[in-house]
């Protein structure tokens, strides 16, 4: 275990029952020392991950579908990647930016303002995790406007610290029995073109209706919005809503927010999702993809909104930490010499492409999309827009006995979520969907 892993053949191989007595043993340990409320998706423990695979403790290596969630889009213990954290982690591990600085931060923060959307000035500042980069995004709008107001969608989500888990749409698990929430958060509802059947334009007017009647335009600080909403179940807006509602802000002096986490960073096939709906927000949030694995998160967006807080007033101990940092530099420069946005959209191609064949056999799946590498399948009754919220959870059980790892989304539980790396090759998509083909057929 102490070994470096050098490599590990790209293809699924179960050789225990799963999870397998290894695992048993550590999810014993686990049930006595960690707390309930951290969940269990699958009671599996991973040793060691290459590209698109994770290897358990008992040596089954799983096709990884959900890419922890979203951020290992480069493909897990990327050489370049690694040894670029690892070349700074000998250098300097921490200094406390706001105390003594380091190059890497800055270098991120140019890229940043270069890959981002909009051609105009801007600047950054890096926190830990996409929570606290949402938190912050509220705090610089809340600063800049001198207003308090924050408009949120349904079906959003947005962490779990007490202003984001009053954003999020879900009270369970996300909320329940964790109140009282921080105040002046405003929902509203958002497009969802496969239930609500609006165009981008009438799903626009309803919104804004909503905020201008229960809140005010004047006393908005910012609106938040996901591009694609990610644990809402992966729900891509109608064609024109996000640009209406972008001139709505611009039109009333209201912060528009992206919050790519989950989105941004070649996961949709561009840097950012917003640049795929022609919208150029104020504020963008990054975490997830950015830096493989190393915690580090950003805010980045017009350079006179993220000048208005005071000095001192943006921060924390680890914010932008040096390896993270590095790592995420990293991996745009991979991005660039690898061309990671064509890869994504090799994703799309197939996996799309082989998601469609099996709604052809299977009239339960009602709709499918995404952009890229985040794309998503949704189960309703048969020719109607019912939520059938039971066969998710077989499904991704039946796919883990079989090494696929797979992950569910939406509101309603009825959504299978695909978010894999890049950089998977296929023959490994095409062998994960025929998986799930299996999964069906045994239902
Ligand atoms: N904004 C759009 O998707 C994180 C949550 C996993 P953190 N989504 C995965 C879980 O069960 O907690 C997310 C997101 C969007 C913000 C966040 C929050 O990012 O890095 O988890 O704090």
């Amino acid at each position: 275990m102490n070994s470096v892993v050098t490599d590990v053949a790209q293809e699924r191989r179960v050789v225990t029952e799963i999870p397998g007595p290894n695992s048993q043993a550590l999810h014993a340990r686990r049930q006595k020392v960690v707390s309930a409320g951290v969940a269990a998706t699958f009671p599996i423990y991973i040793d060691h991950a290459k590209g698109a695979i994770l290897v358990d403790v008992d040596g089954n290596q799983y096709i990884d579908m959900g890419g922890g969630i979203g951020v290992v889009t480069i493909g897990h213990v990327d050489d370049a990647v690694i040894d670029a954290a690892m070349a700074q982690a000998h250098k300097v591990t921490h200094t406390l930016f706001t105390v003594a600085g380091y190059e890497s931060y800055v270098r991120l923060c140019e890229l940043l303002a270069q890959h981002t959307p909009g051609d105009f000035e801007k600047k950054s500042v890096l926190v830990n995790s996409g929570a606290e980069a949402v938190e912050n995004a509220v705090k610089i709008a809340r600063k800049f406007t001198g207003r308090t107001g924050v408009g949120v969608l349904d079906h959003g989500y947005h962490g779990r610290t007490n202003l984001t888990m009053a954003m999020n749409f879900k009270a369970m698990p996300y909320k329940l029995g964790f109140g009282p929430f921080a105040g002046d958060i405003h929902h509203a509802p958002n497009s969802y073109p496969f239930h609500d059947k609006l165009s981008g334009a009438e799903a626009a007017a309803r919104t804004i209706s909503y905020f201008e009647k229960k809140v005010g335009a004047t006393d908005l600080a910012c609106l938040v919005v996901e591009p694609i909403q990610g644990e809402g179940g992966f729900v891509v807006p109608a064609d024109g809503y996000l640009p209406a509602l972008q001139k709505w802000c611009n039109d009333n002096g209201i912060v528009y927010v992206s919050d790519e986490v989950q989105s941004g960073i070649m996961r949709t096939g561009h840097y950012y999702a917003s640049e795929f709906f022609g919208v150029v927000p104020d504020l963008v949030t990054t975490a997830k993809g950015v830096a493989a694995g190393f915690p580090i998160a950003a805010v980045t967006g017009r350079a006179d909104i993220m000048d208005a807080s005071h000095a001192g007033g943006l921060g924390g101990t680890f914010g932008g930490n040096p390896m993270a940092a590095a790592a995420a530099v990293q991996v745009f420069e991979e991005i660039e010499k690898r061309d990671l946005l064509g890869e994504a959209k090799r994703i799309e191609k197939t996996l799309k492409g082989a998601l469609v064949n099996l709604q052809k056999k299977y009239p339960t799946i009602g709709d499918i999309r995404g952009k890229g590498a985040m794309l998503a399948i949704e189960f309703t009754e048969p020719g109607t827009d019912t939520p059938i919220s039971d066969i998710v959870p077989k499904i991704t059980a039946y796919a883990i006995q079989k090494g696929v790892l797979l992950l569910s989304a939406g509101t309603y539980g009825n959504v299978l979520r695909f978010l894999p790396s890049v950089i998977t090759s296929d023959e490994l998509i095409l062998d994960a969907v025929a998986v799930i083909d299996e999964a069906l057929s045994s239902i």
